[in-house]
């Protein structure tokens, strides 16, 4: 069976769309009508015609695609298709922070449970962050689940930055050292990485960005070499937009397994089964949905 041929025609069929994350295997982004970062997706997916939403990354984004189109049908092919970083917190556990530090926002990164989004005061993504911490009139706030990203902001805000012990596993992982020694064998190729990585890591970067924003850089950049710092789906399109360029990943195997587990017989099968449906209950969806929207209202 030619898998492709055959998504295309029950996606219209069914009259549905493909959305894929960026750390998507390539066959995945090769077919999907949009690729993305989360919200990006979750923003493209609330303009389409289209009722039903396949996503192709995991649990949250589909979760986040819901919460901005809740008429419409959300598929995640992959049931067991996690994050563990945004298991590493809980509705429950905002709510003691809250308690903790009464008074003072909670801001909360996208990579999060709809429930986390519920608890908080508002949400950001890695290319927004900073400017919504400043959009805050405040002196503190408590940054979940992302230390990380949270480590990356407080960089160029006044505001207190009260850390939560969060990270992403796959960029966490990356060491100075690992990307000194790619420095060394490609001395004349720039350092790109995401603030999910560790701040030593982060500290020897060229550039620092979103996954979309480093297509943008890549591409404007006039350079030919690149090291790049976070999940290797990305090279997909990388490759593709700039086939005179190299990119190296900045460790082997810079890969998120759960982001994986999504492939064509599983798109398939959804297609077919109209399966996992992701839905919230409407009053959790609604919080949820006021922390994504105030953070919409605030400038990239
Ligand atoms: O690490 C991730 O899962 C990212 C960067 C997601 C996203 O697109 O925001
Ligand atoms: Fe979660 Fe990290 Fe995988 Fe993104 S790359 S989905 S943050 S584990």
């Amino acid at each position: 069976m030619d898998l492709k041929a055959e998504i295309k025609k029950l996606l219209k069929e069914k009259d549905a769309v493909l959305l894929a994350h960026n750390y998507q295997i390539d066959e995945i982004q090769e077919i999907a009508d949009f690729t993305g970062d989360s919200l990006g997706l979750s923003i493209e997916a609330s303009k389409v015609q289209q009722n039903t939403i396949v996503f192709c990354g995991v649990h949250f984004m589909a979760e986040t695609a819901h919460i901005l189109s809740p008429e419409k049908t959300v598929l995640l092919p992959e049931i067991e298709a996690g994050c563990p970083m945004a298991d590493m917190i809980t509705g429950d556990k905002v709510r003691q922070l809250k308690m903790e530090y009464p008074g003072v926002p909670v801001v909360c990164y996208v990579n999060s449970s709809a429930e986390v989004k519920a608890e908080s005061d508002i949400c950001c993504t890695s290319a927004n962050a900073v400017n919504v911490v400043k959009s805050l009139d405040t002196d503190r706030v408590i940054f979940v689940p992302d230390k990380n990203l949270g480590h990356y902001v407080s960089r160029f805000v006044d505001t207190e930055v009260i850390l939560y012990e969060g990270f992403c596993p796959i960029h966490e992982r990356v060491t100075k050292k690992e990307v000194e020694v790619l420095k060394s064998k490609h001395p004349d190729a720039l350092f790109v990485a995401h603030p999910e990585c560790p701040p030593e890591v982060v500290d020897m970067a060229d550039h620092v960005c979103s996954t979309s924003g480093v297509y943008k850089y890549a591409k404007e950049t006039d350079n030919k070499k690149f090291i790049i710092g976070t999940e290797e789906g990305v090279g997909y399109r990388l490759r593709k937009e700039n086939p005179d360029k190299e990119f190296y990943f900045a460790y082997d195997s810079f890969k998120c397994k759960n982001m994986k587990k999504t492939n064509l017989k599983k798109v398939y099968d959804a297609l077919v089964n109209e399966q996992y449906k992701i839905t919230l209950d409407p009053a959790l969806r609604n919080r949820a949905y006021t922390s994504i929207d105030k953070m919409l209202q605030v400038p990239r």
